[in-house]
């Protein structure tokens, strides 16, 4: 199935976290294709943090979603990653963004994730890797880019 997973990470090695979080994604998901990493401001966050480094693959998993983000959490733990509160700094975000058009409101995982549409820093490396994308319920990730501030 066709995943598209979004990657941010804003404390520690950022660059390091993301490089480290995709060889332990290879694990549960074939990585088809990695965007550049972009440097890009906290956006809607309430505290001061520092920029992030962001980045989006694509790739095929046997994987249902919530096995997936199961094993995603896992990676990020295994990373480092602490709780505090919602939208605080992290040394990595592993987030599924779209799983083959799936729609899915659960307690575990949104599908596609609810926020993707107005995130330039999920939407711009996506396109990077795959222009003709579509955000299910939003439309084509060219058209929602153009809309954004
Ligand atoms: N993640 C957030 C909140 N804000 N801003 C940027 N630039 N990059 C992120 O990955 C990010 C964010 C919550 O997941
Ligand atoms: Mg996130
Ligand atoms: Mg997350």
């Amino acid at each position: 199935m066709k995943v598209v997973i979004a990657l941010g990470a804003n404390l520690g090695d950022p660059r390091q976290q993301i490089n480290l979080a995709i060889e332990e994604i290879r694990s549960v998901v074939k990585v088809e294709k990695v965007s550049s990493f972009y440097e890009t401001a906290p956006f809607k966050v309430s505290d001061s943090q520092p920029n992030y480094i962001n980045a989006v693959l694509i790739g095929d998993t046997e994987l249902q979603p919530k096995e997936l983000i199961t094993e995603l959490l896992a990676i990020e733990t295994k990373l480092g990653r602490e709780r505090s509160f919602q939208n605080a700094a992290r040394t990595i975000d592993i987030d599924i963004i779209d799983y083959e058009g799936f729609f899915l409101e659960s307690e575990e995982l949104t599908l596609p994730h609810p926020r993707a549409f107005e995130r330039r820093f999920v939407l711009e490396p996506w396109a990077e890797i795959d222009p003709d994308a579509v955000l299910r319920e939003h439309g084509p990730i060219k058209e929602l880019l153009a809309g954004l501030k």
